[in-house]
């Protein structure tokens, strides 16, 4: 039977990379919408056409035959769909059902967990680089560094603690000492931390080592090479 049509709604510059990555690990056909963040680095509106919120990732699966269609949205559960119909030989979804559960769980819990303090984070460095005038400035700076000091700063680094020490037991990945679909998916904020001074590399060893062996995935390459080819940005 053959597969569905594939087509991912993709932003620039945005977490919906890992769904480009996800099929090129499994060796699936798929299409790029691609879209262009706004001056505000917002999604543009055209992606409220394909579902209401506007956010990417979005997939959109086509039937062959019936030319019935569906527009999933959310990364965790994009991830666990694509998982569920298309991965069969188990290739990022351990046969092993007590660790299928367990790339389960990592699928909520990267969007769940891991991404708010992240994300708040994010936030405050936006305030701290806003072009407010003195003295107003000097009191977002003090009131973003608390914010950031008693909630999002040290439980991000609860976070990348226990992620650090998840991957010390599995050999290098989250999840059976192999490479599932939870790696890829945890790859994108991990980068972030870093990439965004959120949290320093020398802390996490074990991290450090398991995003720089992520991206030398060739499937990582594959898709990067693809989205570029449609003037993506990451
Ligand atoms: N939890 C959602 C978050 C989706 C999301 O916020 N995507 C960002 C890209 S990283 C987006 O579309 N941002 C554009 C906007 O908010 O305007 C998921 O994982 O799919």
């Amino acid at each position: 039977m053959s597969l569905p049509i594939i087509k991912v709604h993709w932003l620039n510059e945005s977490r919906a990379f890992r769904v480009l990555w996800l099929l090129d690990e499994l060796n699936i056909d798929y299409e790029i919408i691609p879209y262009k963040r706004d001056k505000g680095f917002r999604a543009p509106d055209e992606l409220k056409n394909i579902h209401p919120l506007g956010r990417s990732p979005l997939i959109e699966i086509v039937d062959r035959e019936s030319g019935k269609q569906k527009i999933l949205a959310e990364s965790g559960y994009i991830f666990q769909y694509i998982l569920q119909h298309f991965d069969k030989d188990h290739k990022l979804n351990n046969a092993d059902p007590d660790k299928a559960e367990e790339i389960q769980y990592y699928l909520h819990y990267v969007e769940g967990s891991l991404q708010p303090p992240l994300m708040i984070e994010f936030i405050l460095s936006k305030v701290e680089q806003a072009p407010i005038p003195f003295p107003l400035s000097y009191l977002a700076r003090k009131i973003t560094a608390k914010i950031s000091e008693g909630y999002s700063r040290g439980e991000l680094a609860n976070q990348l603690n226990f992620i650090e020490q998840e991957l010390l037991k599995n050999d290098g990945y989250l999840v059976g000492g192999q490479l599932s679909a939870a790696d890829i998916l945890i790859s994108f904020p991990l980068e972030m931390a870093f990439i965004r001074n959120f949290a320093k590399e020398e802390d996490y060893p074990n991290i450090r080592k398991f995003t720089k062996n992520m991206k030398s995935l060739e499937s990582h390459k594959t898709a990067k090479g693809k989205a570029s080819a449609v003037g993506g940005k990451f």
